[in-house]
Order: C-alpha cells, then structure tokens, then sequence
C-alpha cells in the first residue's frame, strides 16, 4: 500500500528574473544556509552548483533551468533556478509549468527591467503567488524605494516591503517583527536580531503603516485593531499577508544583498511563510488536443489539426493554421 506523503511542508517555487539580476548568486546561498551544500559556489569562479553545464560556468550565465532541494526549517524548498536571457525564455515558460510559487529577483539599482517584465508576464498566466527579492543593495545607487516604485509603475502590481536594506550599517530592518537583522561570520551565517534602534524606525515607519494596510485589507478584525492603533502580532500579519499573497493581491517584497551574504534567510522564511504548499494551488488544467475522429460529428467542419512542435514551428511556412495545437 503506498504511503500519503504530507505535502503542507513541501514549497515549489521558481527563482526568475531579468539576466544578471543574482538569481544563481542568491540560489548559491539557499543551498549553503539550508546546509545542502557545505560551500558557496560563485558564478563568477565558474564554480556554482546550478551553472552545472560546462559552457554555463565558462560564460558565467544560466541556460538551462536547474533544480535543487534544501531543507529549511520544517519545510523542504524544491527550488528551480531559470536563466534571465531572453533566448532561454521558454524554460522560464517550462518552469512556470511545475511551480507552485515564484521569486522575482530585481537588481536594486535598475529595478524593473525589460526581461522582468516577461517572467511578470509568464508568472501571470500561470497565476503564481510571487514575492520579490530586491538584490545588488551594496551597489553604489541602489535604491530599495525605487525598485518598489518600478514595480508598481512596470507591473502594475502592489509591492508590500517586508524586509527594508540598511546597506550602509550591513544591515535589514524586518518590519513585521521591528528589528535590527545583521549577518555575521564570514559568509553572514549569522544572523542576529536586536530590536530595531527609534531613529532607524523612524526612516521605515510608512513601510510598516502600508505593510499593517495591506494585511488589513485580508482580515476584517485586523483591520479595526490597525485602524485603532493598536499593536498587532506578527502572527497576525504573516497570517494576513499570506492569504493576500496566495490571493495575488499584494507581491511582498524583501531586500538584500545575495553576492555580500545579506538578506537571504528573511526571504526563505517569507517563502516558507507566504507561498503556498502543493495543495494549496488549484489543480493544474491539461488541455485535450482536438482529435479528429470519422465518428464525430464535427469532424467534417473542424479546422484542420496540425501538431508544431517549437522547431517545426520556427521553419518557414510552417506558420500554425486555425485549430492547430502547439506542444509546449
Ligand atoms: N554587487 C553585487 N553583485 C551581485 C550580487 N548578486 C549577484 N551579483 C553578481 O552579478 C553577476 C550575475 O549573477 P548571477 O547570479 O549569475 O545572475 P543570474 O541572474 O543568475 O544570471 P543569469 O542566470 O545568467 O540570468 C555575477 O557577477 C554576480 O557575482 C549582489 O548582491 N551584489
Ligand atoms: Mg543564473
């Protein structure tokens, strides 16, 4: 007899973004602080675990989409890392198929960028909650706000900033728990809390009036406890904002520097914490190609089918015809 697997701990989730935005350099860190891997490999060594190919590593970029698994805490992430280049678009497109959430990776000096744009738009048709992980803040002109702003501006969509950069102190505010994130030992394994200092607070207090809004606007009760000014527990507000995000109502958006070991264990805990399980996504649609059949009564009227498979469709002439169905 087989065994019921419990799924609720397990998240799926997809690592896109434009090309060079840090998706590997962060996926690097994922493997190392979720100890499956016991060292950091570096894109720009040649040396990282996803760029497995051996022109992947010689060029320094991603080409075909890779998967891993690393524990976090009590949930196992089955992380796939896809290539940013728009000639490799279609295992972004493959990928999006499987996943059951995303990461966006933006670069925190460009913000939205051309090729962000299109996973946007491949996370949309598969309606994928997403959060976004805002990297490269140790870049001299990065700019967390407006990456956000890109967002709402590019996107069209409602960015809910969780974790907020302090690059100049090497540090991250957490908004939902009011503290100091710093990221010590040599590759930032470290991570300690203090609670966050008033004049620091002060800079991010409108992120946490529009991250408590946010959540309001999932939980009625929430919703006159913020109004009221009252304090609210942080178990409250994952809570809240979860529901929002499986709901693609909010994207919540953590920041960070993957390269300088910055950021990354805030974001596994918004993952585990925000994106949904297996069973929490409607069941994935299969779509019956049309068979023609002497028996049916359509069969004389039906357009004419034709399988195209990506090549054939690429040939010249070989333009797919009314009815046609094209093997993805
Ligand atoms: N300064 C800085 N550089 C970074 C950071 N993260 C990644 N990089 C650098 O950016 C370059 C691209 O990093 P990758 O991790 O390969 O980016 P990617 O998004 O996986 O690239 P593709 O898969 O080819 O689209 C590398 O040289 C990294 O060292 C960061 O946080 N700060
Ligand atoms: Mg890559």
């Amino acid at each position: 007899m087989s065994k019921a697997i419990d799924l609720s701990p397990v998240r799926n989730i997809g690592i896109a973004a434009h090309v060079d935005a840090g998706k590997t350099t962060l996926t690097e860190r994922v493997l190392f602080y979720t100890g499956a891997s016991h060292k950091i490999g570096e894109v720009h060594d040649g040396a990282a675990h996803m760029d497995y190919l051996a022109e992947e590593q010689q060029h320094g970029i991603t080409i075909t989409s890779a998967v891993t698994k690393a524990p976090w805490k009590d949930y196992l992430l089955q992380i796939v890392d896809t290539p940013g280049h728009v000639d490799f678009t279609i295992e972004v497109e493959r990928s999006m198929r499987v996943l059951d959430g995303c990461v966006i990776v933006l670069d925190g000096v460009r913000g939205v960028e051309p090729q962000t744009e299109t996973v946007w738009r491949q996370r949309c048709r598969f309606g994928l909650p997403t959060l976004f992980f805002v990297n490269k803040m140790d870049r001299p002109g990065a700019d967390f706000d407006h990456a956000l702003a890109s967002i709402r501006r590019r996107l069209r969509a409602e960015p809910v900033p969780v974790t907020v950069p302090v690059p100049e102190r090497h540090a991250l505010i957490h908004l939902i728990d009011r503290t100091l994130l710093r990221f010590e030992g040599d590759q930032g394994e470290n991570v300690v809390v203090t609670p966050c200092p008033e004049p620091l607070w002060q800079g991010v207090a409108q992120h946490r009036e529009n991250l408590l809004l946010a959540a309001a606007e999932m939980d009625d009760a929430l919703a006159d406890r913020v109004l009221a000014g009252e304090e609210i527990e942080p178990a409250l507000v994952w809570v809240a904002l979860r529901r929002g995000t499986l709901a693609g109502r909010f994207f919540p958006c953590f920041g960070g520097s993957a390269l300088r070991n910055q950021g990354v264990q805030p974001l596994l805990d918004g993952v585990v914490a925000l994106l949904p399980a297996p069973l929490d996504r409607p069941p994935a649609t299969a779509h019956r190609p049309m068979v023609q059949t002497s028996s049916s009564p359509s069969a004389t009227t039906a357009p004419s089918l034709r399988w195209c498979s990506r090549s054939s469709c690429g040939r010249a002439g070989a333009t797919p015809s009314r009815g046609s169905t094209a093997i993805r």
